[in-house]
């Protein structure tokens, strides 16, 4: 078992307390993964002094250099992909086909972005006057601090820091106290890889300690944070005080739409996938399923079929469907809703318990769980859950069903099943989502493309994607004239 420290100046280090907490496989409370720090505000700034001195030099760095350090990394992730995807699994419960897939998805958004260091452009843009020429230069930002969440514990950090560095910053990356060993992997690869030491540095600790710190030394330029909005607002203001760049990508409520054409083998697919693959701890998780009246009664018969058939257990073995929670709070909160949902007068059509028998007995399981008859103004139709919970809403057409789907306060992603493009295109104009997928499930995203929310979902620009880009350098403009003798200038 790792004892992990901080990883500060290319160096592992002690946190300053000396005071170190285990993190548990949530599918076996038995086995201790790992212990990791739970560092001091001392160590943030330890942290920080590493990234700011180590800052100019990366900034000078051409930016493909620095793109090629993220083609190193590549390959390392490519040779210890399995490695990852195992610690994941036992560190945040998800299945090993779903941490396969999520180690994959880092791999391609660091392939993406070394690339991107070759293509750090910027505009050049016609001047009103004459021998006069305008460009944009994207400039680094300086040293960022990043806060992840557990349920992507490889990609998130990776999505976040290989854009950032890409772009010539130094980052500060405090991951989630329940998921610090594949972070630690990530440090260990960055550092096999000859990252200059300074450039990536990782800081683990309560958001309150070390999260604080981190955002309020004059050093810091920036924060990228995904997590739930109550933190996330708290940073926003923070930053706000302070005057720094800041992007946060919060909750969801997402729904799929399913219309009376809908091909309802696929929105049944997409359903069961998009609520219970990850155990439903992702912002991009399916939680409400919107249905026109005259297909509900067959979509719910085939949803339960195929929702009783789940196996849920461990993610480590192959015929596991469904992981655990992460941790008590989270099955509490999960069993909290169920409860919730009952009082509310919605109709539990399968799961609802927690499994306590003896394959189970170690882990945070409950059951995939349906509730039919939930109307828009219930708890479990407007509240982010983050467990596999789906709430079926039944409405009478088209027109209710956007009304529905938009009567939330978040708005990160939505699934719309129709066979008319007619329909399709309406939705896709009206619906309050930053992405949304016809024919597909909520879940997921490609390395190269966008994400991130609307409304409660998400302040401050995109995440992914060359939009990134944006969020992680500054933009200079450049008025050069070359008339090389007196003249009047512009007045304005
Ligand atoms: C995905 O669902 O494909 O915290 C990724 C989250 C999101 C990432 C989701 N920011 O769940």
């Amino acid at each position: 078992m790792r004892t992990l420290n901080n990883f500060i100046d290319g160096q592992w280090r002690p946190p300053s307390n000396a005071t170190h907490l285990p993190d548990i496989n949530p599918a076996d409370t038995e086995e201790i993964v790992a212990k990791a720090p739970s560092s001091t505000a001392a160590d943030s700034v330890m942290a920080i002094e590493a990234a700011e001195r180590a800052y100019p030099a990366w900034r000078a760095t051409p930016a493909p250099k620095r793109g090629q350090l993220l083609y190193r990394v590549q390959r390392r992730m490519e040779a210890r992909r399995r490695e990852l995807a195992e610690v994941l699994t036992r560190e945040e419960g998800k299945t090993l086909v779903e941490s396969a897939g999520e180690v994959q998805r880092a791999i391609n958004v660091v392939e993406f972005y070394a690339g991107e260091g070759r293509r750090l452009l910027g505009e050049t843009i016609p001047s009103e006057l004459p021998n006069n020429f305008c460009y944009t230069i994207r400039e680094p930002i300086g040293p960022l601090a990043l806060i992840t969440p557990w349920n992507f514990p490889v990609a998130i950090p990776i999505w976040k820091l290989a854009p950032a560095i890409a772009c010539g910053n130094t980052v500060v990356l405090k991951p989630a106290s329940l998921t610090p060993l594949s972070a630690g992997l990530i440090a260990d690869i960055f550092s096999e890889c000859d990252a200059p030491p300074g450039v990536v540095n990782i800081v683990y600790g309560s958001g309150r300690e070390v999260g604080q710190a981190l955002l309020t030394h004059s050093a810091m330029k920036g924060v990228s944070f995904t997590g739930s909005n109550e933190v996330g607002t708290k940073l926003y203001n923070t930053s706000a005080a302070n005057g720094i760049k800041c992007q946060c990508e919060m909750g969801g409520k997402n729904p799929i739409v399913i219309l009376d054409d809908a091909d309802l083998d696929l929105a049944t697919n997409s359903a069961v996938q998009g609520a219970y693959g990850s155990t439903g701890q992702r912002c991009t998780a399916t939680s409400r399923a919107i249905v026109v009246d005259s297909v509900a009664d067959q979509f719910i018969a085939q949803l339960e079929a195929r929702v009783k058939a789940l196996v849920v257990g461990n993610g480590l073995d192959p015929v596991t469907d469904v992981g655990p929670s992460v941790d008590q709070t989270q099955l509490d909160t999960v069993l909290n809703y169920i409860g919730v949902g009952q009082d509310e007068g919605a109709r539990l059509i399968t799961g609802g318990l927690r499994l306590t028998d003896d394959a189970h007995r170690c882990g945070y399981f409950v059951q995939p769980t349906i509730f039919d008859r939930v109307t828009p103004n219930m708890r479990i139709a407007q509240e982010e859950i983050f467990g596999p919970v789906l709430s079926v809403l039944r409405v009478p057409d088209a027109a209710s069903a956007l009304l529905a789907a938009n009567a939330v306060r978040y708005g990160l992603c939505a699934a719309i099943y129709t066979q008319d493009v007619s329909r399709a295109f309406k939705l896709v104009d009206q619906l309050e989502a930053g992405i949304i997928h016809v024919n597909s499930p909520t879940v997921g995203g490609e390395a190269h493309i966008p994400f991130g929310g609307m409304k409660a979902t998400g302040v401050g620009l995109r995440e992914m994607g060359r939009e990134a880009i944006s969020f992680f350098t500054e933009l200079k403009v450049v008025y050069l004239d070359y008339t090389g003798s007196a003249r009047t200038n512009n007045l304005y």
